[in-house]
């Protein structure tokens, strides 16, 4: 009789158990996230740091629609590595540790980089000082957080408008190879994590700095730099408008890297239709793996002005979100 009432009350509880999850999972599944995840998609994002996921509504509009986080500014190289070998895990450690307990991706953004660049580092004029410095950097980093990055921004806006290296300390003082050298490096201290080349204004496949990349990365693959990803931010505007992204993000997949990503999605205005040719963009092309939003809402954008986010200033979802969700 024991036996029964306990044998009873184990099934009672695993079946209350499993509509439980049930709920849980359909309640999931009302957010953008796992609504873009049903169409073989791996995530939809934002970026954040440590004062943001402290805040109430943010974390909570974050719990229920993004699948993933890019530190915004806490892993840039002036945070985390301001001086010499001293390095700063506060804020990164932070958002990663949220990221893990809300069982979110994490992008991690950004190694190799010509701005918010510790200047200690812009004074360096040897090469081979440089290239120490550099794999110190990369090492250091991705090893703080070694197999729990799903993909890293290894080389950040290398490239200029006309589609050339652009001028910076790294391609100044080591020359065309420190990319070469920055994937080596990344590859070598976390294997698991996808390693990407990210940049702006690739959203036109006709446009230079587009082709320049495709070239680029078509050469680099062939001499073996271990490159998985090219990361498109897709910062749009009526300069680089919503209707070029699929055509510019079907060039970039068409270089042979494994995958691609809308990595910094905002859009002037953000209109409806924009959205939803945004999203159409990354749901069309088959190595495109995800979309990161740049932000959560309007109140704390990098461009707040334009009102570019899906969420208002209320942390309200906008006409966009709506009709994103609609197509999803
Ligand atoms: O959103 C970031 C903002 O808070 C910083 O002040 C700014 C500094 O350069 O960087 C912003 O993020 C940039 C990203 O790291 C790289 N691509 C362009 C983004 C917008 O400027």
């Amino acid at each position: 009789m024991v036996l029964l009432k306990s044998l009873a009350g184990s099934l009672l509880f695993a079946s209350l158990g499993s509509s439980f999850s049930i709920l849980r999972a359909r309640q999931n599944a009302t957010g953008l996230n796992a609504a873009f995840k049903t169409h073989d998609k791996i995530y939809w994002g934002t970026c954040s740091d440590q004062a943001l996921l402290q805040d109430t509504q943010n974390s909570a509009v974050i719990k229920a629609n993004f699948g993933q986080l890019t530190p915004e500014n806490s892993m840039k190289w002036a945070y985390i590595e301001p001086t010499q070998g001293t390095f700063s895990f506060t804020g990164s450690d932070a958002l990663v540790n949220y990221a893990q307990e809300n069982n979110l991706l994490v992008r991690g953004h950004t190694l190799v980089w010509h701005s918010q660049l510790a200047s200690w580092v812009e004074s360096i004029t040897d090469a081979d000082e440089l290239t120490e410095v550099m794999k110190n950097h990369i090492t250091k980093v991705m090893g703080q957080y070694k197999g729990q990055i799903y993909a890293w921004d290894v080389c950040n806006e290398i490239l200029a408008e006309d589609g050339s290296l652009r001028d910076s300390v790294f391609s100044r003082v080591i020359g065309e190879d420190f990319v070469r050298i920055a994937f080596e490096t990344a590859r070598e201290a976390d294997p698991d994590a996808k390693l990407y080349i990210n940049d702006y204004n690739l959203d036109s496949a006709d446009y230079a700095k587009t082709k320049g990349m495709v070239a680029l990365v078509t050469k680099l693959l062939g001499e073996g730099v271990p490159i998985d990803g090219i990361g498109s931010q897709s910062h749009l505007s009526e300069y680089f408008p919503s209707s070029g992204v699929e055509a510019a993000l079907t060039a970039l997949a068409s270089t042979g890297v494994e995958e691609v990503a809308m990595t910094e999605l905002d859009i002037k205005g953000a209109a409806a239709q924009d959205y939803v040719n945004a999203a159409n963009a990354c749901l069309n092309v088959p190595a495109c793996v995800g979309i990161t939003s740049w932000g959560v809402s309007d109140k704390d954008s990098w461009l707040s002005s334009d009102t570019p986010l899906l969420f208002d200033s209320s942390y309200q979802p906008k006409e966009a979100y709506t009709a994103i969700m609609g197509v999803l």
